[in-house]
């Protein structure tokens, strides 16, 4: 396992590579070209620029998050051909700069939604919630200019207000849309990409959709256990793999994400994961808890257990933190905070070190002062 840190890129997020370094246990960071739209080639100069800038800082950086899908390849419209195309040279151009993961999701028009950025908890911190009864009774249009309000210089992803400009179109785009298209439309997209995936040796993780319910009227495919099967049966080859995300997954209430975890990790189709908790007001609401296991729903020692049992060896990277310590929209994008993930990351670690202890009936795994826990040290996660 890998712990790593989402960042959002140079001028992009107001966290830096040098404090993301100074976490214990941060092997990389995961990142992406937030401005480049779906659909076009990423220019080779600007990918050696980032991955540069990122080994000067002393981290790795083997996972993109996200390269995403344009909405013409969900869709299955005239123009998917050749923006698979471009997809396939971003996917060259990223081998070459030894990237090994990209994430990526299947999520109509829009990426992850919230009904509150901002929620105060009783401790002083503030946290992202989901209320069903709130979302329903607001518009996308209305949402995304809360957002905007909200989330300070950032644009929230997938909800850029340029993107925003076209919203009625792009939902209008899937009335009538089925299951059994969508399917079709995805099989296709894996179809194309997944050989180049093998020979370039890129793990492709689909995340799945956040919230895990339909919003909006959109459907959503990517929530429950039949359908991951499904959708890793479309192309059976292991470079089809997930994005396991506890937060989104676990959200569903009948998720079991254990379970969950040991199914398709025992296959060997995790790639990487996103683990958090959260906090359930009811079957549908939650609000986005610190990672400790009794401030939220979910166990996160069954989740670590599982992907340890497993032999998982991808790349972990903590998520959604509340904002704490006086932290605003200045100190880092909603979510994407610097402290409660920094604390989330080494609670994980904390875990990990544990269960891989004990399962190694209580030796060290390696020379204590060899792990990536000291940051002398490059890489050399197991
Ligand atoms: C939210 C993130 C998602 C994720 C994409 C992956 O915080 O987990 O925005 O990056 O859905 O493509």
């Amino acid at each position: 396992m890998k712990m790593t840190f989402r960042w959002f890129g140079t001028g992009a997020d107001p966290v830096s590579l040098r404090e993301i370094k100074q976490i214990p246990g941060m092997t990389g960071v995961v990142t992406s070209l937030l401005d480049m739209p779906a659909g076009e080639a990423w220019p080779m100069e600007r990918i050696t620029a980032m991955k540069e800038t990122i080994s000067a800082a002393g981290l790795e950086v083997e996972v993109i998050e996200s390269v995403n899908i344009h909405e013409d390849i969900k869709l299955g419209a005239p123009g998917r051909d050749e923006k698979i195309e471009n997809y396939i040279t971003t996917m060259k151009r990223l081998a070459q700069v030894g990237i090994k993961c990209i994430c990526y999701n299947m999520m109509p028009v829009l990426d992850w939604a919230r009904s509150h950025l901002y929620y105060d908890l009783p401790d002083g911190s503030n946290t992202m919630r989901y209320q069903a009864d709130f979302i329903a009774a607001t518009t996308p249009e209305e949402l995304a200019a809360r957002y905007a309000e909200e989330s300070g210089t950032y644009e929230m992803p997938g909800w850029e207000p340029e993107r925003m400009k076209h919203i009625r179109t792009a939902l209008d785009a899937y009335a009538g849309f089925t299951e059994e298209q969508f399917y079709a439309n995805m099989k296709y997209f894996l179809d194309a990409i997944i050989p180049h995936a093998e020979e370039l040796d890129i793990l492709m993780g689909v995340h799945p959709d956040d919230p895990p319910q339909p919003i909006f009227g959109l459907p959503k495919l990517i929530i429950k256990r039949e359908n991951l099967r499904r959708y890793l049966d479309l192309n059976p080859s292991k470079y089809n793999g997930l994005t396991l995300c506890t937060g989104s997954l676990g959200a569903r209430i009948q998720n079991d994400v254990p379970a969950l975890i040991r199914e398709f990790g025992a296959e060997g189709r995790i790639h990487f994961a996103h683990v958090r908790n959260l906090k359930f007001e009811n079957d549908t609401d939650f609000y986005e808890s610190a990672h400790y296991t009794p401030c939220g729903s979910l166990d996160m020692y069954a989740i670590m257990k599982a992907l340890h049992d497993t032999g998982f060896k991808g790349w972990v990277r903590p998520d959604h933190g509340r904002m704490i310590w006086d932290e605003t929209t200045k100190k880092g994008r909603p979510g994407y905070g610097l402290y409660d993930r920094a604390l989330g990351a080494n609670y994980l670690l904390g875990l990990w070190d544990a269960i891989d202890r004990e399962a190694r009936g209580g030796a060290a795994s390696t020379r204590p002062d060899a792990t990536p826990n000291n940051n002398a040290t490059q890489g050399g996660a197991q």
